[in-house]
């Protein structure tokens, strides 16, 4: 069924051209966002900031109130509030609301942000990270082409989220990205909207065309000098005089984004900014040899990434995750980056027991990371060496 639609729709525009034997195998294609990321990360720390506006800050520093808003939750958002508003102007809108006021902590919102990520990375066939609270992923081969069955790996991604992290997210699949990225962005907050392949320009015709992936307001009103207002009728438009405005590529784009046949791959990123890794302890703990112990594994699983990818690192950071799912880090940076997987195990006992200090509570889950990552070049780290010498 869906071969045979899809099928007709390939006739119909010449853009969308399918590779070889598997060419009319829709793909399945999901885009995954949390939910007012930084505002619902404050509100897990703190459950009873929920139901109350809470809006997360930069502060410049300048006067008291000077900065701006970087998310609001949907409660603050009633009002109005959203992200680059300048605080003030938050705060005059949430006067008498009991607003929390909280200053970004951008480590914080990382360290969970690679964490879920990771956890991702794990569950889908492809996993291409565009923002701190976004990706792209792709699912086609362990679905089958099955929306059904994509509709099922979409729900328990998002359940998996709810029961590792206690955060909510937002998923739209589709046999594109820019459809993936419509659904996500519908689906807001907390749903999933799945387009299948033959609802898909149903789907998308009536929509504006400034709601696709890629099209700003200059565009947008080019368009509308060309009577262009829909997607429907984007998608109907003379190829030609769409490159004559736009050029071949961008034309050629907005031409298949319109169908939804957009052959934009999933892009596993291939240059890592960290590995980390996290476990859930036998039982809550701040002893930091228990913890470390546990972590023996990830560290080796670090380790291995390291050699994999050839890179070595500047920082390493233990993570702390205490029962209330508040994350605590202690980190060291290194003068140069190092590779070393004994300098690994030596650092990281010493900043949990520094972090177990300063908290002075127990850890539920705990992890280490390793971010700052440089190439490896000619340096061979010492027990590197000795692998290979084995
Ligand atoms: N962000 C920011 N300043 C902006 C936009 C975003 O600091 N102008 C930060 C805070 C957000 C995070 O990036 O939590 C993710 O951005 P999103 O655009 O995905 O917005 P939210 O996740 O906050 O809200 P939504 O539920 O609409 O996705
Ligand atoms: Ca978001
Ligand atoms: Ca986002």
């Amino acid at each position: 069924m869906d071969e045979i639609q899809d099928n007709t729709r390939r006739r119909q525009n010449p853009l969308n051209r399918g590779a070889g034997g598997t060419a009319f195998l829709s793909r399945v294609i999901g885009h995954i966002d949390l939910d007012y990321f930084y505002a619902q990360v404050e509100e897990v720390e703190k459950p009873s900031l929920k139901g109350r506006p809470v809006i997360v800050c930069v502060f410049s520093g300048r006067t008291e109130d000077s900065g701006v808003v970087s998310t609001a939750n949907y409660e603050a958002r009633a009002f109005g509030v959203h992200s680059g508003m300048p605080i003030a102007q938050a705060k005059k809108n949430l006067e008498g609301r009991n607003p929390e006021v909280i200053r970004m902590d951008h480590e914080k919102y990382e360290v969970i942000s690679g964490r879920i990520m990771d956890d991702l990375g794990s569950m889908v066939d492809a996993l291409e990270p565009t923002g701190i609270d976004e990706a792209f992923f792709d699912i086609t081969d362990s679905t089958g082409g099955d929306y059904g069955k994509a509709r099922r790996s979409a729900e328990s991604i998002k359940q998996a989220i709810i029961q590792n992290e206690h955060l909510t997210c937002s998923i739209g699949v589709g046999r594109s990205k820019v459809v993936a990225k419509l659904g996500s962005d519908m689906a807001k907050p907390g749903g999933l909207m799945v387009v299948s392949p033959e609802a898909t320009e149903p789907f998308l015709a009536p929509l504006d065309a400034s709601r696709l992936y890629g099209i700003g307001p200059k565009t947008t009103s080019v368009l509308g000098e060309m009577g262009i207002r829909t997607v429907g009728e984007l998608a109907r438009a003379d190829p030609s005089e769409l490159e004559s405005r736009f050029g071949r590529k961008f034309g050629g784009y907005l031409l298949a984004a319109a169908t939804g046949s957009d052959a934009d791959p999933v892009v596993v990123g291939l240059e890592p900014t960290q590995f980390s890794r996290i476990v859930t302890l036998r039982r809550d703990t701040r002893d930091a040899k228990e913890v470390a112990e546990q972590l023996s594994e990830g560290m080796q699983y670090i380790y291995g990434k390291l050699l994999q990818s050839g890179k070595s690192f500047r920082t390493i950071t233990a993570i702390g995750i205490l029962t209330d799912l508040s994350t605590k880090t202690r980190s060291k940076t290194f003068e140069t980056a190092v590779s070393d997987v004994s300098l690994i195990r030596g650092t990281v006992p010493a900043l949990f027991y520094e972090l177990g200090r300063t908290v002075g509570r127990e850890f539920r889950r705990a992890g280490v990371r390793v971010s700052g990552l440089e190439d490896v070049k000619d340096q061979t780290s010492l027990s590197e060496f000795i692998r290979q010498a084995r």
